[in-house]
């Protein structure tokens, strides 16, 4: 769909500076019921390819996501305003999911299954599903895209991609790093990967068109709950990548070291715009006093400012919706009787069309309804506590359950934090902060997370139908449970 690239009615800006970056034409609500139309038909195409083969388109894309990974790196910057070596980090991720489905493509395995009945054999296999349309958000533009694109490519289905509007000109860029792919595989049939541009009623196509068989949706919690039951309404599968309220546990016993550089990396990094930012910090009273001075030394020597410049560690909010719901949410901690350092406008006067902030510390009486809410910028409420029972106890009474760690030498307490009676998010770390996790685990999260895994793992069986096939190679027939009906 060429069409969108060419100067139309969706402005893009950059939060480095708020300039224009571009102006795309946005598609019709018929354009995506088309683009739909074509995806279904490449994949009634590509799912009888062999999936080695499928892979094989996979480790092209990789190649060209290898060679433009500076260029690809660097669109990703100035289009979220993240730090370079973010964004080629970004670019990296990518590339490690294309490997990874890779070797996934000769490893789709079924299980072999004992029958109970004599002369039978049970096995699963698994099949391609259909048209998996993806809803990305602006925060990772492109890496969030590939997890399921590379993944869905070699389980053999087409993908409809609708990116977020703050971020289309990355979307195009992976677009054309992967027609680049296809035509040196050669045989890549039409509609297997499209770009639909546009707002929500765009993605609303998506959620709705019963030919897409499996929606994965990136985003808020909000949107979480409209998409979930309307994908279920037509049993559609949906897969959810939600809200997060990640917390991080520093216990008396933790390498303060080790902690400090974790939790401003995780809770500062990428100004806060991660779904796995750190957005609350559950310390042991011993060293509350201690590792708080050390943050909000950290934090005011951050560098904040152009993310393309180099030394800069923290770029800029995406916009001003951005930043105004930051300081809404410092307003309201504070009038819960939050202690604020830090979140303040920086480089105002210079950029006046850009939302740079200095992260903020908050330290809380209590883990009120404003920490409970997820809000995407840099702020990280201080909670504490005096034992590791009341700590886990404060870190799951959220809504959220994405992603979580503990700082502890412990072997008691980091053991009794990833067993069944502890962490009850989809990802539980020790002794490293919560964001920036590897493409080989399954990602995702529990309760308004949405519950969906993708990248690692096992999560290529979101992306495929299983049948279960009982073959008789007998000349009788008995029946499964004993049961008689003879004729
Ligand atoms: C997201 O913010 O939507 O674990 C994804 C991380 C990254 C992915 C974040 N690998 O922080």
């Amino acid at each position: 769909m060429q069409a969108a690239a060419s100067g139309g009615d969706l402005t893009v800006v950059s939060p480095i500076d708020g300039a224009r970056i571009g102006s795309l034409r946005t598609h019709s609500a018929q354009d995506a019921a088309a683009a739909i139309g074509r995806a279904h038909d490449g994949f009634k195409a590509w799912r009888t390819v062999p999936a080695p083969r499928r892979g094989e388109l996979v480790r092209l894309f990789g190649d060209e996501l290898r060679a433009g990974k500076e260029t690809l790196g660097q669109l990703v910057a100035i289009e979220t305003g993240k730090i370079l070596s973010e964004g080629q980090g970004e670019v990296q991720e990518m590339i490690d999911i294309c490997d990874f489905a890779l070797g996934l493509s000769r490893q789709l395995y079924g299980l072999t299954i004992a029958s109970e009945r004599p002369g039978h054999r049970m096995m699963e296999t698994w099949h391609p599903l259909g048209v998996v349309g993806v809803i990305s958000a602006f925060n990772f533009p492109a890496a969030v895209w590939a997890w399921n694109f590379a993944l869905a490519i070699v389980c053999g289905d087409s993908v409809v991609w609708k990116p977020s509007e703050k971020t289309p000109l990355t979307a195009l860029g992976c677009q054309a790093l992967f027609e680049r792919a296809a035509r040196k595989f050669g045989d890549v049939p039409a509609g297997l990967s499209e770009v639909v541009i546009g707002e929500r009623h765009i993605g609303e196509v998506l959620v709705d068109d019963h030919r897409v068989a499996l929606l994965s949706a990136t985003g808020s919690s909000r949107m979480g709950r409209e998409v979930g039951p309307r994908v279920a309404a037509r049993f559609g599968r949906s897969l959810l990548e939600l809200g997060g309220n990640n917390a991080v546990i520093v216990a008396s016993s933790a390498d303060l070291d080790l902690a400090v550089r974790g939790i401003v990396f995780a809770a500062a990094g990428t100004c806060g715009q991660r779904c796995t930012t750190t957005r609350r910090l559950i310390v042991h009273s011993s060293v509350k006093d201690a590792l708080v001075a050390r943050l909000k030394k950290a934090y005011a020597g951050l560098p904040v400012g152009n993310p393309l410049a180099s030394g800069v560690l923290v770029g800029p909010l995406i916009d001003g919706r951005s930043f105004e719901a930051m300081q809404s949410a410092l307003r309201s901690a504070k009038e819960e009787g939050g202690a604020v350092t830090g979140g303040e406008r920086l480089l105002q006067e210079e950029l006046p069309d850009a939302y740079y902030v200095r992260p903020a510390i908050v330290e809380m009486p209590a883990q009120t309804e404003t920490v409970k809410r997820e809000t995407f910028a840099p702020i990280l409420y201080v909670l504490t506590c005096d034992s590791f029972e009341e700590a886990l106890a404060l870190q799951n009474d959220v809504p959220q359950g994405l992603s979580s760690s503990i700082f502890s030498n412990d072997v008691r307490e980091t053991e009794a934090f990833i067993a069944a009676g502890g962490s009850d998010c989809g990802i539980a770390n020790v002794n490293i902060g919560t964001s920036g996790a590897e493409i080989g685990g399954a990602f995702g999260g529990e309760k308004e997370t949405g519950g969906g895994r993708e990248s690692g793992s096992d999560s290529w069986k979101s992306y495929m139908r299983r049948a279960t096939n009982t073959i008789n190679h007998s000349r009788d027939l008995p029946l499964a449970q004993g049961v008689r009906f003879d004729v």
